[in-house]
């Protein structure tokens, strides 16, 4: 078993059923995380290459368990994944507060947070249109878990249309995208090396160093890091 689905509480269970009408998941191994299966570390392997987390801010289950869910997980795989969703603000004060406490934990361990911002949704009549862009960010970056974690922030950052920087924190219209800053270097130094360094040893660690200090000057290194990575005709035959 090489992948991991936690859901926790009824929206991260509600985003994997939508998921998995789309994508097949056998390789997968799913845990609900509700009131009956609170026992996580007895389910679990010892390693995996990616665990996703999904889950509705501002619920109860995921605001009380988050923490204690990270810690369980932080040792088994270098890439932890979360998509979950922010309240509608007539859901009230209470959850609203719930929900940014628990993404506050989120941000500090998993490596890319993805967040879905129900109260932007252009107007949604079924679960699956309320879900619809958190499950194609989720499906995009599946589509690329087999590969370096750049690789599915690239393929997330895709399906929003955004031309945008890297950064720790992208903002799209209904989706956010946080990548812990901690692993933000090394995610692209991962896919370079992956990439490139077999053909040229020298020529990754020059474009390394540049697209880096142009990260840390405030410039846009994204799709520098874009073009060197995946050359356009190489991403649409995939
Ligand atoms: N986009 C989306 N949001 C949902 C969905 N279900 C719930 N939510 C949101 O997620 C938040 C958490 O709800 P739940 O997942 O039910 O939380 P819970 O921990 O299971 O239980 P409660 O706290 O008792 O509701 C809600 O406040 C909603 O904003 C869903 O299917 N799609
Ligand atoms: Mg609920």
């Amino acid at each position: 078993m090489n992948n991991l689905f936690i859901c926790i509480g009824q929206c991260g269970a509600n985003i994997v059923k939508d998921i998995s009408d789309t994508s097949k998941l056998s390789e997968w191994q799913i845990i609900y995380y509700d009131k009956m299966s609170l026992n996580l570390k007895e389910q679990l392997d010892s390693n995996y290459i990616n665990i996703y987390i999904f889950c509705g801010l501002g619920g109860k289950m995921s605001n009380d368990h988050i923490s204690e869910i990270l810690k369980v997980c932080r040792p088994l795989t270098i890439n932890i994944l979360c998509f979950c969703t922010l309240p509608f603000a007539i859901e009230g004060d209470n959850r609203s507060a719930r929900a940014k406490e628990t993404l506050a934990i989120m941000r500090e361990v998993a490596d890319i947070v993805v967040v879905q911002s129900n109260d932007k949704l252009p107007g949604a009549y079924t679960l699956s249109q309320i879900n619809d862009p958190i499950v194609k960010a989720a499906l995009a970056s599946i589509s690329q878990s087999h590969k370096p974690l750049f690789y599915a922030l690239s393929a997330i950052i895709d399906t929003t249309n955004i031309d945008t920087g890297l950064k720790p924190y992208i903002s799209t219209d209904i989706i956010d995208i946080v990548v812990n800053e901690n692993r933000l270097k090394n995610i692209v130094s991962e896919a370079l090396g992956v990439d490139k360094m077999i053909s040229s040893p020298d020529g990754v660690r020059n474009t390394m160093q540049e697209i880096w200090s142009d990260y840390q000057n405030g410039k846009q290194g994204y799709s520098k890091i874009y073009e060197v990575l995946l050359p356009t005709d190489k991403l649409k035959t995939e």
